[in-house]
C-alpha cells in the first residue's frame, strides 16, 4: 500500500513524465491524468490476477449485457475501492491542491440514459465488491448522452463528445477484435447426412473492437472488466468492392456508415421507436458479446458447447439485448454445428432477462421487414423459434389457443422483443415487488401461467459506496463514530443506527451534517443558477428524466397553488422551502419540453415577486447527470417521488436520498413500497391513488379530469393560469399543456393526486419545523436503507438466477 509520501512522489514523476513541468507549475487537468496513472497502474497487476483467478477455478461466469453503463466519472470512486483515497487526498492537500478540482477535471461518461445504465454501473461495483465473476458488456458511443443547456427556458442539446481528450481507464484491445455481418443473403445446402446448412452471401462486414475498461472491488484486490465495443472498419484485405457496378456502390456506403453504429446513444428511455440504425447497435453488441462468450469457453473449458449454459449466464438489461437469443442459437448452430433441440436447450438456460418497464409505448417491437433485411438468418431462426412456440401452445395449451395472436413472437408483421426474451430465456425477473406482481398479475399474465418458475423479483440497489461513502463523507464519518465501520461491507448493519432514534445529540449532529452539505449546495445553486437560496429551507428535490408519468408536472402544480396563497395571503405562515428540479427531456418528446419552459417561467415569477420575500424558491439545475445527482443528493431534505401509481418500475433516486437521509414524499408506487414498509408510515409521506385504484379508474372509464377542473378552485385557477392567465404573455403560454390534460382525460391522475398531495406537503411544512422530530425520521430512513445496496440486490441475482458463488483467491496479493 502506498504511503503519503510515495504517492506524492510518484505523483510529482508522472507528472514531469507527462508535461515535463514541475508539479507546481502543473494544470489540474495533468494532475488528473497523473493520479489515473498511478490508479490504472494500480489496478493494472490486480486486474490480470483475477482474470486469471476466474479461468483457472473454471467457475460459472456472468456477462451483464446492456446498451448503457452510466458510469459517471471513475477516479474518485478508483481511488476509493482501491483504498488509496484517503492517502491521494493528504498528498493533494501538501501540495496545495483540492480534490474536488482534480475529479471536475474528468469528463462525466454518460453512456446512459437514467436509471437502466445507471443500474447498471452499480452493479458493477456491486459484483466486483462482492469478488462475482460478472463482467459488463456495452457499447463504446463516441457520444454520450446529449449536454443539455437551457436557452430562454427551452432545452437545447449539444452533442457530449466525452472522448475529446484521452479517456484514461479505457485499453483498446485490437487482437481481440472480431467481426460482425449485416444484410446480405443466406444459401442454405443440404448435407451429406441431410442436415441444412445455412451460409450468408453478400453480408457487409463490420470489426467490432474491445476498449476494456477496470471495475475495481472495493478493498478486496479484485478487478473486473467492464468491455465496450467499438464499430470499426473492417482490416483492409477484406475491402474488396464487389463484382458489379450496384455491389461498388453499396459497398462504399456501408464503408461510410459504418462508424454510426457505435456513434451515438439514443437518448430516449421511454418511447421506442423502430430505427434501423439502433437495431444494428444492438445486434453488434450481442453478436460480439456472444462470439467473445464462446470464444472464451472453448479456450478455458475442456467441455462440449452443449454444456455451456453450466458455465456461462448472460443477463440481459431489458429488451435492448434481446436479439441475443436468436443470436445465440445461430452461433451454436451455424458455426458450431450444434443441432436445433442442443442450441435451444442451451440458450433457454444461458439467458436471464431483466424487465424495467410496463409503459406499453416503450415496449420494443421491430417492423419483420427491418429485420429481414438487416439480419436475414436472425430472422429465419426468430421465425422457427415462432412457429415452435406458437405450435406448442396451440397442442399442449388447448386453453390459451384464442390468446395465440397475443403470445405470438411474431404477429401484426412485428417482433415482440418482450415475447422473444421470455421464450428465450430461464428467468425473467421485475425490479421492484409491486412492478413483479404487476407484470405476473396482468402485464405478463399469460406468460406467467405458462412458466410460472420462470418470474422472479429482485428488487433495484445503489452502490452505497459510491452514494453514501464517496458523496456525503461527513455522514459516512458520522455513521461510522456511531456503529463502527462494518455497515461498509455489511450494509444491513446500518440498522445499528436505530440505537440513536432518542439521542438528541446525535440527531444535532446528523442536521448539522446535513447543513453542511445545504450550505455547499448553496454555493453551486449561486454560481450555477445566480440565484441564492437559504440553506435554513426545505430542499425539495426532484431529479430525474423528464416525463408525464412522473408527473414533475404535480410538483409545478404544487408551487404555483403555494405561490397562489402567498398572494392571496403574503403574511401566511410557511416553511420556507427551495425546490430543485433537474431533468433531461428526450428531444422529441414536446410534452416533457413544455414542462421544462414551465419550471423555468414559474421560477422566473417566484424567484422575484416580492411578496414571496424569498421563502419560495425555485431552482432547474441544467444538464443533469451523474455527476450533479453526487452533489444534489448530500443536500436534498426532501426526496419527490410522486410517479402515477403502477408506471414507475422501481426508481432508484428514492434510495439514494433515502440513504443520505432524505425524507421521501411519494405515491405507492415501485420501490417506495419497500420503502414505506420498512421504515413505516410514519417516517414517509405517502399520498394518492393506488395502482390499484387507478387501474380500476382505468377498467370502468370512470375517471372525469374535467369535473375536479370545475369542482376544486384551486386546480382550476392554476390550469387557468396555464391558459393565458398570470403565468401565460404573448411571448409565452402554456395552453398545450392546459388542453393535452382536459382533451385527453389527465392521463396520468395529475389533477386526481392534487388534494392528497397538497394535504401530504402541508405535513411536510409542518414537521420540518419541529428539527428534532425531522431527523428523527431521517435517522431511521438511513437505518433501512441497507435494504436498497446493490450488494443485496447483487447476492440475489447470484443465489436466484445465476447460481454463482464468490470466488475465494488464493494468490498472495488477492
Ligand atoms: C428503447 C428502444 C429504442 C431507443 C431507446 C430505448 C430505451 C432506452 C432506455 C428504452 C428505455 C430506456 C431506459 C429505461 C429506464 O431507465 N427504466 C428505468 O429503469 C430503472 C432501473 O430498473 C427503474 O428504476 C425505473 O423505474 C425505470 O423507469
Amino acid at each position: 500500500m502506498l504511503t503519503i509520501e510515495a504517492f506524492e512522489h510518484k505523483l510529482k514523476e508522472k507528472v514531469k513524465q507527462a508535461r515535463g513541468v514541475d508539479i507546481a507549475g502543473a494544470a489540474d487537468k495533468d494532475i488528473y491524468y497523473a493520479v489515473a496513472a498511478i490508479v490504472q497502474e494500480n489496478m493494472h497487476e490486480n486486474w490480470h490476477e483475477t482474470k486469471k483467478a476466474y479461468e483457472d477455478q473454471q467457475e460459472r461466469q456472468v456477462y451483464y449485457v446492456s446498451m448503457e453503463f452510466l458510469i459517471g466519472r471513475l477516479l474518485e470512486s478508483n481511488l476509493l475501492n482501491c483504498g488509496l483515497r484517503d492517502v491521494c487526498h493528504e498528498a493533494l492537500h501538501r501540495l496545495g491542491r483540492s480534490p474536488e478540482d482534480i475529479y471536475a477535471e474528468e469528463h462525466d461518461a454518460g453512456l446512459g440514459n437514467g436509471g437502466l445504465g445507471r443500474l447498471a454501473a452499480c452493479f458493477l461495483d456491486s459484483m466486483a465488491s462482492l469478488q462475482y465473476a460478472g463482467h459488463g458488456s456495452g457499447i463504446r458511443y463516441r457520444y454520450g448522452l446529449f449536454e443539455q443547456r437551457i436557452i430562454h427556458g427551452n432545452q437545447v442539446e449539444l452533442p457530449d463528445y466525452w472522448l475529446k481528450e484521452t479517456y484514461p481507464w479505457e485499453t483498446r484491445k485490437a487482437d481481440e477484435a472480431l467481426t460482425i455481418h449485416f444484410g446480405g443473403e443466406v444459401d442454405m445446402h443440404t448435407r451429406a447426412d441431410g442436415t441444412l446448412e445455412f451460409s450468408p452471401r453478400n453480408t457487409d462486414e463490420v470489426r467490432a473492437v474491445p476498449y476494456d475498461v477496470p471495475v475495481a472491488g472495493y478493498d478486496n484486490n479484485v478487478v473486473n472488466t467492464l468491455r465496450l465495443w467499438s464499430a470499426e472498419l473492417p482490416p483492409e484485405d477484406s475491402h474488396l468492392l464487389g463484382d458489379s457496378e450496384s455491389r461498388y456502390y453499396h459497398h462504399l456506403d456501408h464503408m461510410h456508415s459504418i462508424e454510426q453504429i457505435s456513434g451515438f446513444l439514443y437518448p430516449d428511455d421511454s418511447n421506442y421507436e423502430g430505427k434501423e440504425l439502433r437495431l444494428k447497435q444492438q445486434y453488434f453488441l450481442v453478436s460480439a458479446t456472444l462470439q467473445q462468450i464462446i470464444g472464451d469457453f472453448k479456450r478455458v473449458h475442456d467441455l462440449p458447447l452443449k454444456q455451456m449454459h453450466q458455465k456461462i449466464c448472460v443477463q440481459i438489461n431489458d429488451t435492448h439485448p434481446s436479439l441475443a437469443v436468436p443470436e445465440l442459437m445461430r452461433l451454436l448452430m451455424d458455426q458450431e454445428g450444434l443441432n436445433w433441440d442442443d442450441a435451444w436447450h442451451v440458450t433457454r438456460h444461458t439467458i436471464a432477462y431483466t424487465n424495467h418497464t410496463t409503459l406499453s409505448e416503450a415496449l420494443e417491437k421491430w417492423p419483420v421487414d427491418m429485420i429481414k433485411h438487416v439480419l436475414p438468418r436472425s430472422f429465419m431462426i426468430i421465425n422457427e423459434i415462432n412457429e415452435r412456440f406458437c405450435q406448442g401452445l396451440w397442442f399442449d395449451h388447448p386453453e390459451l389457443r384464442d390468446k395465440i395472436p397475443e403470445l405470438a413472437v411474431i404477429a401484426d408483421d412485428q417482433v415482440h422483443m418482450a415475447r422473444l426474451a421470455i421464450v428465450g430465456s430461464f428467468s425473467v425477473n421485475g425490479v421492484a415487488q409491486l412492478h413483479t406482481d404487476i407484470l405476473k398479475k396482468s402485464e405478463m399474465k399469460d406468460f406467467h401461467e405458462l412458466y410460472p418458475g420462470k418470474f422472479n423479483n429482485k428488487t433495484n440497489g445503489i452502490t452505497h459506496r459510491r452514494w453514501l461513502l464517496q458523496v456525503n463523507t461527513e455522514l459516512a464519518d458520522t455513521i461510522s463514530d456511531a456503529i463502527g465501520p462494518q455497515w461498509i461491507q455489511q450494509p444491513s448493519k446500518l440498522a445499528g443506527l436505530l440505537r440513536y432514534t432518542n439521542d438528541n445529540a446525535f440527531l444535532q449532529k446528523l442536521d448539522q451534517v446535513k447543513r453542511n452539505n445545504k450550505a455547499k449546495m448553496t454555493d453551486i445553486i449561486q454560481k450555477q443558477t445566480g440565484i441564492s437560496v437559504d440553506p435554513d429551507s426545505i430542499f425539495d428535490v426532484q431529479i430525474k428524466r423528464l416525463h408525464e408519468y412522473k408527473r414533475q408536472l404535480l410538483n409545478v402544480f404544487h408551487v404555483i397553488y403555494l405561490y397562489n396563497e402567498i398572494k392571496d395571503n403574503p403574511a401566511m405562515d410557511i416553511t420556507p422551502r427551495t425546490f430543485i428540479f433537474a431533468a433531461k427531456a428526450a428531444p422529441g418528446y414536446y410534452m416533457a419540453k413544455e414542462i421544462i419552459k414551465l419550471i423555468h417561467h414559474v421560477a422566473s415569477v417566484v424567484n422575484h415577486d416580492k411578496d414571496v420575500k424569498g421563502r419560495l424558491k425555485l431552482i432547474f439545475m441544467e444538464n443533469y447527470n451523474v455527476s450533479l445527482a453526487e452533489s444534489i443528493i448530500p443536500a436534498a431534505d426532501l426526496s419527490e417521488q410522486i410517479s402515477t401509481a403502477g408506471k414507475e418500475a422501481s426508481g432508484t433516486g428514492n434510495m439514494k436520498m433515502m440513504m443520505n437521509g432524505a425524507l421521501t414524499v411519494g405515491t405507492m408506487d415501485g420501490a417506495n413500497v419497500e420503502i414505506h414498509d420498512l421504515v413505516g408510515r410514519d417516517n414517509i409521506f405517502i399520498f394518492g391513488l393506488s395502482s390499484s385504484e387507478i387501474q380500476q379508474y382505468r377498467d370502468e372509464g370512470s375517471y372525469n379530469a374535467k369535473e375536479i377542473y370545475h369542482a376544486d378552485d384551486r386546480v382550476r385557477r392554476i390550469m387557468d393560469q396555464l391558459n393565458g392567465g398570470d403565468f401565460g404573455s404573448q411571448e409565452i403560454e402554456f395552453k398545450d399543456i392546459f388542453y393535452h390534460i382536459l382533451s385527453h382525460n389527465d392521463p396520468y391522475f395529475v389533477l386526481k393526486d392534487f388534494e392528497d398531495y397538497i394535504v401530504t406537503q402541508e405535513h411536510v411544512d409542518s414537521t420540518f419545523r419541529i428539527r428534532e422530530k425531522w431527523q428523527q425520521k431521517a435517522l431511521v430512513n438511513i437505518a433501512y436503507s441497507g435494504k436498497f445496496s446493490s450488494d443485496r440486490t447483487i447476492h440475489e441475482y447470484a443465489a436466484d438466477i445465476w447460481n454463482i458463488a464468490p470466488v475465494r483467491f488464493s494468490t498472495p496479493s488477492l
